[in-house]
This record gives C-alpha cells, sequence and structure tokens, in this order.
C-alpha cells in the first residue's frame, strides 16, 4: 500500500493505492466514500479488497472536508467533490502501469461517479455507484436536505443536522445539479449494487438509474442497509462478481 496526497487546486486530497501485483500493467479503479465517510470505512474497505481480489489496483481517495484531506467538512461542495475528482482523473493518467480505469464511489460519491461519468464519456471501463444518493440535487431543490424542512427558494447559512453544521453554500450547488443529463450522456456500462432495506437513500433510486442508463446492471443486497451492515460478504460478491465476469471478457 502506498500512500500520498494527490493535488487539487491547492487542496491536498488524501489517497491510498492498494495493487495487488506491482510487477504487471493491469485496471485500476478509483473508489470514493459518501457524505461524512472516508477510506477507512468497513464497507469501502471491503470494496477495495473485493476489487484487489480480482486483480484490480485500487486507488482510495478523500474528497474535499472528508478524511484526512485537506478543508472543513461545513464547506464542501459537490462542485468542489467535482474539481476534486477531475484532479485524480489527470493524476490518475500519469501512472504507467494502468490499462483499464473504472471509478467506483457509496452514496455521495455515487452520485459523484454518475456526474463525472457523464463528463468523462471515454475514460472509464465502466462507472459503479453504490447505494447512489442521487436524489440529493433533489431534496435541495425541494428544501428537505438532511431530513430538514426549509425554505429552498431562501435556503438558510447553515444547514444542522447529523451532528454537524453545513454550510447553505452546499444546498445552493446542489439545487443546480441535473443528473439525469449526466445519466444521458453516459453511454458506457454502469454496475449497481444497492440495499433494498436501505433507509438513508431509498432503493428506487437504484431502479431509477437502472431505467435510465444506456447499460447498467442492478444487484440488489436483500435486507441490507446503506453501508451494508448485515451482509457486507454479499456485496463483496456481487463486486467481485462483476470485476470476474469483465476479466472473462477479455479472453
Ligand atoms: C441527505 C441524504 C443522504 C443528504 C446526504 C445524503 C446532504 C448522503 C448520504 C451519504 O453520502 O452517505 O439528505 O443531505
Amino acid at each position: 500500500m502506498k500512500e500520498f496526497f494527490i493535488s487539487s487546486d491547492g487542496i491536498r486530497l488524501h489517497a491510498k493505492l492498494d495493487r495487488p501485483d506491482e510487477s504487471v500493467k493491469g485496471p485500476l479503479c478509483i473508489l470514493v466514500h459518501g457524505f461524512t465517510g472516508h477510506m477507512e470505512e468497513d464497507h469501502i474497505v471491503a470494496m477495495q479488497q473485493a476489487m484487489n481480489e480480482c486483480g484490480i489496483s485500487v486507488l482510495r481517495v478523500e474528497m474535499y472536508g472528508h478524511g484526512l484531506s485537506d478543508g472543513e467538512f461545513r464547506d464542501h461542495t459537490l462542485y468542489k467533490w467535482v474539481t476534486n475528482m477531475i484532479s485524480v482523473i489527470h493524476y490518475v493518467k500519469t501512472l504507467d502501469f494502468v490499462t483499464d480505469l473504472y471509478l467506483c464511489g457509496h452514496s455521495q460519491g455515487g452520485l459523484l461517479t454518475m456526474l463525472i461519468g457523464g463528463m468523462f464519456p471515454d475514460d472509464f471501463k465502466a462507472i459503479l455507484t453504490i447505494s447512489p444518493a442521487w436524489m440529493i440535487p433533489e431534496l435541495a431543490r425541494n428544501g428537505t436536505l438532511l431530513g430538514l424542512s426549509f425554505d429552498p427558494l431562501h435556503i438558510p447559512d447553515v444547514l444542522q443536522s447529523w451532528d454537524r453544521e453545513l454550510s447553505g453554500d452546499y444546498c445552493r450547488v446542489a439545487q443546480t445539479i441535473h443528473v439525469e443529463d449526466e445519466i444521458e450522456r453516459y453511454k458506457g456500462k454502469v454496475f449497481i449494487i444497492h440495499g433494498d432495506a436501505d433507509d438513508t437513500v431509498p432503493y428506487a433510486y437504484a431502479e431509477k438509474a437502472l431505467a435510465l442508463y444506456h447499460d447498467a446492471t442492478l444487484v440488489p443486497i436483500h435486507g441490507d442497509d446503506h453501508c451494508f451492515t448485515k451482509h457486507l460478504p454479499e456485496m463483496k460478491d456481487a463486486l467481485k462478481s462483476f470485476f470476474l465476469d469483465e476479466a472473462n471478457k477479455e479472453n
């Protein structure tokens, strides 16, 4: 494992690179956590391990205001995360051991993955969106982010919930984002995993993404929650079957 920082417009993004075999070239997957998340969460580490077990190198990165990256949580926005991920993609393109590139994100990281897919439609062999929180822009436009209730035309300076403070700027930015446009722009392969008992991000959003994407597969994890605390090995197996399938198609 190599631990380092990737620079993004003057911000240091904390990164860890796990390569199953340093002597060969191969595919790499960028892996990103969700809102309030970080790279050492059980479900993120489980995803990294599943991919490594399939011969995929994994670059875990922490976005603005999360984990050991620079920036305060309360100041993060989806635009900052988009800017960060663009920097990560440019960094990865300098790595000469990388053949195919994948992008995988959990929850708000899954939303980011969907946006970036639309912005870089030629760069990924597939994108993977796990428990994708792509209802966030809709909640922002409705004034119901974080389970709060506020006037979406007069956004408060601070959104206080989930034991944390979040700048109203987060909501101003989220209101401008239209995920359907980026879904439409991305014609490549999409792999979705979602627990069907998720009470943070409704499972219906996975089904809606499945229907809207050009080439998507959805694997439900029955009875599981937002972070797969009940059936983590099943989630890992779903990821592994996707990547083993990818490898078989090459041969
Ligand atoms: C919300 C519901 C879910 C929200 C964020 C999330 C900012 C994201 C969850 C995650 O990334 O795990 O209302 O508001």
